[in-house]
């Protein structure tokens, strides 16, 4: 049997994510079979170039129509259409793959995780943090898990990209608080806390973040509207930092920007424990930087072995994979639990996690002051 898949959305992650599934029968042949049977979207002509460029073989312009007739939902739209059709499929019993931030806001994201609560855990309802599905975090994770980096004392990440240092560059959706929630923070530092939580957050390593410190700044308060002669108001943040208190004391420190000039898409965590320290980037995601105890300095661990997460499904050793392969890994995972009936992680509650924290962000900046998530 073949699982029928509904995508909301056909931009960048409806790209990445169709990619993704063009890319399993090759690669993951474990993989359930799946149809890229209708694409949802609102402008006709856009959604029939897009359906016939994705592979998918119907579109429909109201997915109140699509989310009860699929076998699963794919949720890759804009973030304020990320809670009703999510919820609508869920009460349906259709699983959710939804794209991140799980909602604009804590409200929107509690009601998305109470939806998946109530389907019960055969209908998984994931929220698509791809950084999980890099190799070279699995590895990292692995190792934490063993205790290979002792008591953990420091977590710190950042995200920077500069498509916004421009004052000219044009508004849109991502800079609007009704329908992105917030900016940076949302948008990505969503991404770098997500990746704290899941390396650290179990309760022998850091545990939860327990206590946030965090500050947003707008630098262009408004921007052209692309092929209108008017203007729009920026309503969430440029940036973010935040300086965290994890629940064994560990510190975390964190910020995102989109005008930082010259990084594109720049995401680093590093860990620091008693007994060792790590260092990932993106933009060099085969790699994981480690320092063992007595090690005077750091070794570069490429992850590109057989035996290290996922790599036995693509070349032969050595030979690196990229940032699309981590669509194709989650994808794979989460259609997996589907067919299977398993729980998926990252799930909506690992996205209301998530949310918490953005919130904790925002709260501490109005108040000025330290808050407790
Ligand atoms: C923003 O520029 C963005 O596309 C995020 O929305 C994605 O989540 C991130 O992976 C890359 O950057």
């Amino acid at each position: 049997m073949s699982l029928s898949i509904g995508v909301l959305g056909y931009r960048f992650m409806g790209k990445a994510h169709a990619n993704a599934l063009a890319r399993l029968p090759m690669f993951f042949p474990d993989a359930p079979d799946v149809e890229r049977s209708v694409l949802v979207g609102r402008d006709e002509s856009a959604l029939e170039s897009a359906a016939e460029e994705l592979g998918f073989a119907s579109t429909a312009t109201d997915w109140a129509d699509v989310v009860d007739d699929v076998d699963v939902f794919y949720n890759l739209g804009p973030n304020h259409v990320h809670a009703e059709p999510s919820i609508a499929a869920l009460e349906a019993g259709t699983p959710v793959f939804c794209e991140k931030p799980l909602a604009p806001t804590l409200e929107g994201a509690e009601e998305m995780a109470a939806a998946a609560d109530a389907a019960g855990s055969d209908v998984p309802a994931g929220c698509a943090f791809n950084y999980r599905f890099v190799p070279a975090i699995r590895y990292a994770k692995n190792l934490l898990e063993a205790g290979e980096l002792g008591e953990i004392h420091h977590v710190r990440g950042r995200y920077l990209q500069d498509w916004l240092v421009d004052p000219e560059a044009p508004w849109s959706w991502r800079n609007d608080a009704e329908l992105a929630g917030s900016g940076a923070l949302g948008d990505l530092g969503s991404h770098t806390l997500d990746l704290a939580q899941f390396l650290v957050g179990d309760d022998d390593l850091a545990g939860d973040i327990e206590r946030i410190n965090g500050h947003c700044q707008t630098f262009v308060e408004e921007r052209p509207v692309e092929g209108e002669d008017e203007t729009r108001p920026v309503t969430v943040d440029d940036a973010y930092t935040a300086q965290a208190e994890f629940a064994n004391g560990a510190v975390g420190s964190f910020e995102a920007s989109r005008f930082a000039t010259g990084h594109k898409n720049d995401h680093t965590i590093e860990i620091h424990g008693s007994k060792g320290s790590l260092k990932f980037s993106l933009e060099r995601l085969n790699e994981l930087e480690l320092l063992r105890e007595d090690n005077r300095g750091y070794e570069t661990i490429l992850v590109t072995d057989e035996d290290d997460p996922y790599l036995d499904h693509w070349w032969p050793p050595g030979h690196v994979i990229g940032w699309e392969h981590t669509f194709v890994h989650e994808n794979y995972e989460f259609l997996s639990a589907v067919a299977n009936g398993d729980e998926f992680a990252p799930s909506f509650e690992d996205g209301l996690a998530v949310q918490r924290l953005l919130e904790a962000v925002e709260r501490s900046d109005e108040q000025g002051s330290w808050v407790n998530v």
